[in-house]
């Protein structure tokens, strides 16, 4: 078991609101599908965001939200005292006080280092808590690809920020490095669901989709401290296992993907809400 930290991160490489990262950075994210970046955000920046993500995850908001208020890992309609993991999506949908928010200005700009080829824009944003003592709060292998329609330009960096220290005991991100490089998507098939008479799948049970992976394959951890990044890509296999600690694990997830992706992906009425209503055959050409 490999566990990736990098220590050559940290405060030192911040500038007002913006975020150096090194030409091998890049280099990584694009070749291995992954940076960890350590001690990104200030302890006084951190504290802002903790009383929406406490606000959201304590279920303040959760009575508009409709399936935007979620336990990922399990079905629809699971009642709230029963979650393993709280998912608020799309958060400043529901509270426009969070847009533009610190973590947003270093994770665009941050994204525009990484990302050449066009502008990169902020896609959907969500805040994921582990509940303390929870085995089966986890997120099983995927590709984000594997969630998302298919549109010409796939260009993703998804920021992973640690509200709370994030370890292999509280169920860390983990990936297989350079999966991001294959040349098919792994075969994604949900968690829970039932087969329409056409034969199609409906996902309306629950969320989660789920790939297999090889025993042999090399499963890495990224541990990071409160205030760290992790950033990965659309094609990456990941996932995290259950919460084992007697505290919460705390992420705030934003991700970046090209503007005419993004274009795309609300012309069929996705914007990464659950309640979105999208056509999953519609394929843009
Ligand atoms: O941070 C985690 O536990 C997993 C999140 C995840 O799978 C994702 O952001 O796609």
């Amino acid at each position: 078991m490999k566990r990736v930290i990098n220590d050559k991160s940290g405060q030192h490489r911040r500038s007002g609101e913006s975020y150096l990262i090194t030409r091998e950075e890049i280099v990584q994210f694009n070749d291995q599908g992954y940076l960890v970046l350590n001690d990104v955000l200030t302890e006084s920046e951190m504290v802002e965001l903790d009383f929406w993500f406490d606000h959201f995850t304590a279920g303040k908001e959760a009575h508009r939200m409709a399936k935007d208020f979620c336990d990922m890992s399990q079905p629809y309609g699971t009642p709230i005292e029963e979650f393993q993991l709280v998912n608020a999506m799309l958060p400043s949908k529901y509270r426009p006080e969070l847009k533009g928010n610190i973590f947003y200005k270093i994770a665009k700009d941050i994204s525009a280092q990484l990302y050449s080829k066009g502008i990169a824009e902020l896609d959907y944003e969500q805040f994921l808590a582990k509940k303390p003592a929870k085995e089966n709060a986890e997120f099983a292998m995927h590709q984000d690809l594997g969630y998302w329609p298919k549109t010409k330009n796939t260009w993703t960096a998804t920021f992973s920020l640690a509200l709370s220290d994030s370890d292999l005991i509280n169920g860390c991100l983990h990936l297989i490095p350079g999966t991001n490089n294959e040349k098919e998507l792994r075969k994604h098939v949900p968690k829970e669901y039932k087969e329409s008479s056409s034969g199609a799948i409906n996902r309306d049970e629950s969320h989660t989709l789920v790939i297999d992976t090889d025993p042999n394959e090399e499963i890495i951890y990224l541990p990071v401290r409160r205030g760290s990044l992790t950033i990965h890509d659309e094609r990456i296999v990941h996932g995290s296992k259950g919460n084992l600690s007697s505290e919460w694990r705390k992420t705030y997830i934003m991700a970046f993907r090209d503007s005419e992706t993004i274009a795309q992906e609300r012309a069929i009425g996705f914007t990464h809400s659950h309640n979105d209503e999208v056509d999953w055959s519609s394929i843009i050409h």
